[in-house]
């Protein structure tokens, strides 16, 4: 049986009712996102048809879930709330703070050790709030949510950006920061810029060496890491009837690299037989009586140029396995023209390390094809090149994998089995086989790239692709193999071709788990105390942020002007800064270590205006704090891309940051920052960005008029005496405005709570 299966069946016996009087209100055929998104409107029921792009609206999400290095931040915040229990299912997965080195048994024992006082804090306060827990072990947030909460036709916000995940079972999944979840655990509404559509046509079908990960490969190609952004995008078409459900929930996952809100797909016999596979038959046949609200209206699919913002075709016949990277997840090439790529680049050839799992590509279907790859290594005698890691997806999937004997294929090949966890795919991978900062390649079927993700070291070239294509490159050893054209030597000086890949979408003898690692909450948590020791180094109970006065940001002096991509990684790094996700002073430590300055091409290497001096971005920044003066950090575009990690945002308030002045945002952090009580503003002109010095101080001229729809105006005096000023716009709301006035969105829920 499925877990809260009353709640599903709530959402079910409402749908038919809310979508057709939607259908009715707009006034044409729907899309499958329109359906959810209606369908979950806070009040209801909407007397009007929603802008897209524009219009701010309230939701009220199915359920939660929050991974272990959010959910401390998360769960702190809530504990602020005053509220005796979550409002909506919810969910903690520790899946984030699990270094890989030696193997699953040893490398959880460890964490279990070093992470104690994390996962218990998590544990307790779970079990206080009612919140479910999964424990150490247990799985990656997505795969976990796949298994056991997704739903066709829900909605979930989850505390990472690749909630995503979930819309390989036809869901509308989003990524939020935590001060977004807190509302939704507090009882409120959760709001979103109702988003635009983009629809992908999947013509054709996948075969061979193709896999669903080469779908999103292409797609991240053509509309890079800032093309979904603001958008849900849609999947349709006879391609995508005959992807797995798993297949369509890597698309999904990997759809948080191009920025997007969410993607999706509609319901059909996959997730049907996904659903009943994992037990939940009860599911299964819920949505089976609503199917037709599950998926847009045929009109739809038929004339999608009709209804979608922006259309692309893909077809599958012709799309080719891809390898995106490095640096960058989309950089897309295909597998036959890597080799002439990396030689033009001087990317290494040579290929260290193949790394299969994350949240991605961890499913059994997944495994199932890297093993039929690594089991021609061991029947044709082909000695593996790289070395080779894999991260399953879940306890269940490990369970079963190994019952099945895919684990010890890998073992065979000489792969490490990690924990069923992030692992590599978060920098939690203590990699041995480097000295320094060697000029590297890995290969890997995670979803991102970004420079020092998997190992720390700025000079790792990773390239993402499908497990197989991983299994392949690995075995070879080499970027340029190709294994569709290539042969390799194997032991006995035979040239010998890799075979296709051969998966199978669910294990033929049902899956199968000793210990799935979940623990329900009390049913009543009230007595339950949640203790957090002051000198611990890892969590640090919060106090509020104090309003940014109009006054204060009178003066207000450059932190760092941050050139080129600046994601959530270079604000906050992950790795080793993981562990001190729970205490905000300790991880302020790392604020912006990772941005480039513009001025020198450095990282972690700013002027101090106060003292002339250059030094790290955070003690400069302590240095202004300490001064009572307030900072602006400036940024290009896209600026905050990648994860959903609020740290992002609350590091720098926490240090005295006021505003943040890009050419554009990634959608969560500006989100996030704005939910903290902080200025996210764009420049009008993207060329104002060239104009900003080194040492220069900035005055809010009209901030006491912070208006929604209006712009703001800003003084720029030069260290010369010159000064200038330029039109910033923002995208605040008046409730928005009011979390900025307030000093944050947590303080107005606390006021609210008082009254
Ligand atoms: C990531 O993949 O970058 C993470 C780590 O899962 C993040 C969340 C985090 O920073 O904790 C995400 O994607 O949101
Ligand atoms: Fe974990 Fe990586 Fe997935 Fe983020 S992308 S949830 S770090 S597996």
């Amino acid at each position: 049986m499925a877990f809260d299966i009353d709640m599903i069946k709530g959402v079910y016996s409402q749908m038919a009712e809310r979508v057709d009087q939607a259908r009715e209100l707009v006034g044409r055929p729907l899309t499958l996102s329109e359906k959810i998104l209606y369908s979950h409107l806070w009040d209801g029921k909407s007397n009007k048809a929603f802008t897209r792009g524009k219009d701010y609206v309230d939701f009220a999400p199915d359920r939660i879930a929050c991974q272990d290095a959010t959910a401390q931040m998360a769960l702190l915040q809530f504990m602020q709330a005053g509220k005796p229990k979550v409002a909506v299912p919810t969910t903690v997965h520790c899946d984030h703070l699990i270094q890989a080195k030696s193997g699953a048994v040893a490398d959880l024992k460890v964490a279990n050790a070093t992470s104690e006082e994390v996962f218990n804090f998590l544990e307790s306060v779970s079990n206080k709030y009612g919140i479910g827990f999964w424990k150490p072990g247990a799985g990656i947030i997505h795969q976990v949510v796949l298994e056991n909460y997704a739903f066709p036709g829900g909605m979930m916000i989850g505390t990472d950006s690749h909630t995503v995940n979930a819309g390989g079972l036809g869901m509308l999944a989003i990524g939020v920061g935590g001060a977004d979840a807190v509302d939704v655990m507090a009882g409120m509404a959760w709001e979103l810029k109702f988003p635009k559509l983009i629809g992908v046509k999947l013509t054709g079908n996948i075969s061979g060496w193709t896999s669903a990960k080469d779908v999103i490969l292409k797609v991240a190609g053509i509309l890079t890491v800032k093309g979904g952004t603001g958008a849900i995008v849609e999947y349709f078409g006879e391609g995508a009837l005959n992807l797995s459900c798993t297949g369509k929930g890597t698309i999904c996952n990997m759809g948080a690299e191009i920025g997007a809100t969410t993607s999706t797909f509609g319901y059909d016999a996959s997730m049907e037989r996904y659903l009943r596979a994992t037990d939940r038959n009860d599911v299964a046949d819920a949505a089976n009586e609503v199917k037709a609200h599950l998926t847009a209206d045929p009109e739809v699919y038929a004339q999608p140029e009709k209804y979608f913002d922006e259309i692309i075709e893909i077809d599958l016949n012709t799309l080719k396995p891809h390898l995106n990277g490095p640096f960058t997840p989309d950089l897309a090439t295909p597998v036959g023209e890597l080799g002439e790529k990396a030689r033009a680049n001087d990317w290494p050839l040579k290929v260290d390390w193949g790394l299969i799992g994350s949240c991605t590509n961890s499913s059994y279907e997944d495994l199932t094809r890297a093993a039929s790859i690594a089991k021609q290594a061991i029947d044709k005698k082909i000695k593996p090149k790289s070395d080779f890691g894999i991260n399953p997806g879940s306890e269940q999937i490990r369970f079963t994998a190994e019952r099945d004997g895919l684990l010890q294929i890998f073992e065979e090949v000489g792969a490490t089995i990690f924990t069923n966890a992030c692992g590599p795919c978060i920098g939690q991978w203590d990699r041995s086989d480097l000295k320094g900062d060697e000029k590297n390649t890995i290969v890997h079927s995670f979803n991102r790239n970004f420079s020092k993700r998997a190992d720390g070291n700025p000079n790792t070239h990773a390239f993402v692709g499908s497990p197989e294509m991983v299994a392949a490159i690995a075995i070879s050893g080499r970027l340029d193999f190709d294994p569709m054209n290539d042969t390799l030597i194997n032991e006995d000086g035979e040239a010998v071709k890799l075979d296709m890949p051969l998966g199978i979408e669910l294990p033929v003898n049902g899956f199968a788990v000793e210990d799935a690692g979940f623990i329900a909450p009390d049913e009543d948590g009230s007595g339950v105390s949640v203790k957090v020791s002051p000198t611990s180094e890892r969590l640090q109970l919060l106090e509020s942020f104090q309003p940014i006065e109009n006054e204060s940001l009178a003066g207000a002096k450059l932190l760092i002007k941050a050139q080129g991509k600046c994601t959530t990684d270079h604000i906050s790094m992950a790795g080793p800064w993981l562990r001190f996700r729970g205490h905000l002073d300790n991880i302020a430590n790392n604020t912006l270590i990772g941005a480039v300055n513009a001025f020198n091409q450095k990282t972690n290497f700013v002027k101090n205006q106060l003292t002339g001096e250059y030094m790290g971005v955070p003690d400069a920044q302590r240095a202004y704090k300490a001064a009572g003066i307030k900072t602006i950090v400036v940024g290009d575009h896209n600026y905050g891309e990648g994860s959903s990690r609020e740290h992002a945002a609350m590091q720098p308030r926490h240090l005295g940051v006021a505003a943040v002045l890009v050419k554009s945002f990634a959608r969560i952090h500006e989100t996030n920052l704005k939910k903290q009580g902080m200025l996210g503003l764009t420049f009008v002109n993207e060329s104002d960005y060239d104009l900003i010095k080194e040492d220069d101080t900035f005055n809010f001229v009209d901030i006491a008029s912070f208006k929604a729809g209006q712009a703001l105006t800003i003084e720029i005096k030069h260290a010369d005496g010159t000064a200038l000023t330029i039109q910033v716009n923002h995208t605040y709301n008046d409730s928005q405005i009011g979390w900025f006035r307030a000093g944050s969105a947590l303080n107005v829920i606390k006021k609210e709570n008082a009254a």
